[in-house]
């Protein structure tokens, strides 16, 4: 079948809750992608940030299919020999306790949430069902009920409320505003170190540093949804050790499993998900050995090959390069890491047309909040490549 009918038939089966470029894609490997027709892409998006280390890395793909013809799934009703080392290595990355294993980053977040939420009764004594989350506006922490009640975004929550009670909202990047929304029933602050669907917003330096001592005075915790912005995106391997924050909680999900599979994970001191007793909390496909044996792989690749180191010294370079583009269009050029925005003027009718642009030259990316073209690859990327792609995208830039 060609592209064209995938497309039609899509079109009319499968829901329409997205509007993708077209082109559809039928293999990967490392930086490229390729289409049914065979036409080669680099992709600037990295599902997200799935990918950081690359399309079908071949030492995950052997991580999968060998754990894949020994034993999947277990359930957590019995022990599995992947899940406990699991655990151990993202635990001893974090410099954290424990780990409790979700599968999409939503889920993690819902998971966090819950434990938050005990913490505030048990341990610091909120009154019964009183307990505060404060959260950040033009937040993305997923899609579920709960969490798209407290975003900011209309078009994420409209149609579907009634909402969550027990979530505060105040501005993203005033330290200030945090302290002064906490009161004796908050029990938690959550934030994403930089919002990368909020258009790549990072916050006034020492920021999260603040937060941190906010929350730490008034007994309050700290969580960082990294689940886009962890495991060397950045160039750090957690967004907030840029600042030498150490949160009370992460959230990782995304690169977790270099893409290969849904595996998020909440991973906390003792002191939180240590309240969790049996029963409270679960996932029939969580923590299963396929998804362990799948992270255990993808996080040795991304310590072994240095993403973060790579991160860094590439997004420097790339960013040093985006600057240099002479083009009317462009407002400013922000990133950390591999993390890149590209933010557009409004006189530039839109970051769309220039990812379709893109898309013609051989580059794949993706628009967020119509005017930012968000610049993401796999952190395995090459210096060679950048300068490949850099030469389509200033093209685009300049003569669009
Ligand atoms: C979509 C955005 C990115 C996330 C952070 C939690 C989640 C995400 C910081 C939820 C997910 C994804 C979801 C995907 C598109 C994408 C996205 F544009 F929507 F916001 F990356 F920028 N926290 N982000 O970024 O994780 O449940 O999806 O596994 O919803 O279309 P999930």
């Amino acid at each position: 079948m060609t592209s064209k009918e995938l497309i039609q038939i899509e079109d009319q089966y499968g829901a329409h809750n997205y509007h993708p470029l077209d082109v559809v894609l039928a293999k990967g490997k490392g930086i490229w992608v390729y289409d049914l027709e065979g036409n080669k892409f680099l992709d600037f998006l990295s599902a997200y940030s799935s990918v950081n280390q690359g399309h079908c890395h071949p030492r995950i793909v052997k991580a999968l299919t060998d754990q894949a013809q020994k034993l999947t799934i277990t359930s957590r009703a019995f022990r599995n020999d992947q899940l406990a080392l699991f655990c151990k290595q993202v635990c001893e990355l974090a410099d954290m306790d424990m780990l409790l294993p979700m599968n999409s980053g939503a889920e993690a977040v819902e998971t966090a949430i819950k434990a938050m939420r005990k913490w505030g009764y048990k341990v610091k004594g909120i009154a019964k069902d009183k307990a505060e989350i404060i959260t950040c506006a033009g937040n993305f922490h997923g899609r579920t009920t709960t969490i798209v009640g407290f975003s900011t975004e209309e078009l994420y929550k409209e149609y579907f409320g009634p909402y969550t009670p027990g979530f505060k909202s105040v501005p993203y990047g005033d330290a200030l505003a945090i302290e002064n929304a906490i009161t004796e029933n908050t029990a938690a602050v959550l934030i994403e170190p930089i919002q990368a669907e909020g258009g790549v917003l990072i916050p006034p330096e020492g920021y999260l540093k603040q937060i941190a001592e906010i929350c730490k005075k008034h007994n309050v915790l700290l969580a960082m949804d990294e689940i886009q912005t962890g495991l060397g995106r950045t160039g750090e391997m957690f967004a907030c050790r840029h600042e030498g924050v150490q949160p009370d909680i992460f959230i990782l999900g995304k690169a977790l499993s270099g893409g290969f599979y849904p595996v998020s994970a909440v991973v906390t001191n003792k002191e939180v998900l240590g309240l969790f007793t049996p029963g409270e909390h679960g996932s029939t496909f969580a923590g299963n050995p396929l998804a362990c044996a799948i992270a255990r792989e993808a996080l040795n690749v991304i310590v072994e090959e240095e993403l973060p180191r790579k991160a860094t010294e590439l997004g420097k370079y790339f960013m040093d390069q985006l600057r240099t583009i002479n083009s009317d269009h462009i407002k400013e050029v922000r990133g950390k890491g591999l993390l890149i925005g590209v933010e557009l003027k409004d006189s530039a009718g839109g970051a769309r047309r220039f990812c379709e642009a893109m898309q013609a030259e051989g580059l794949l990316c993706k628009e967020t909040h119509e005017t930012v073209i968000r610049f993401a690859p796999p952190l395995v990327i090459t210096k060679k490549d950048i300068d490949w792609a850099f030469e389509r995208i200033k093209k685009v830039l300049e003569t669009l």
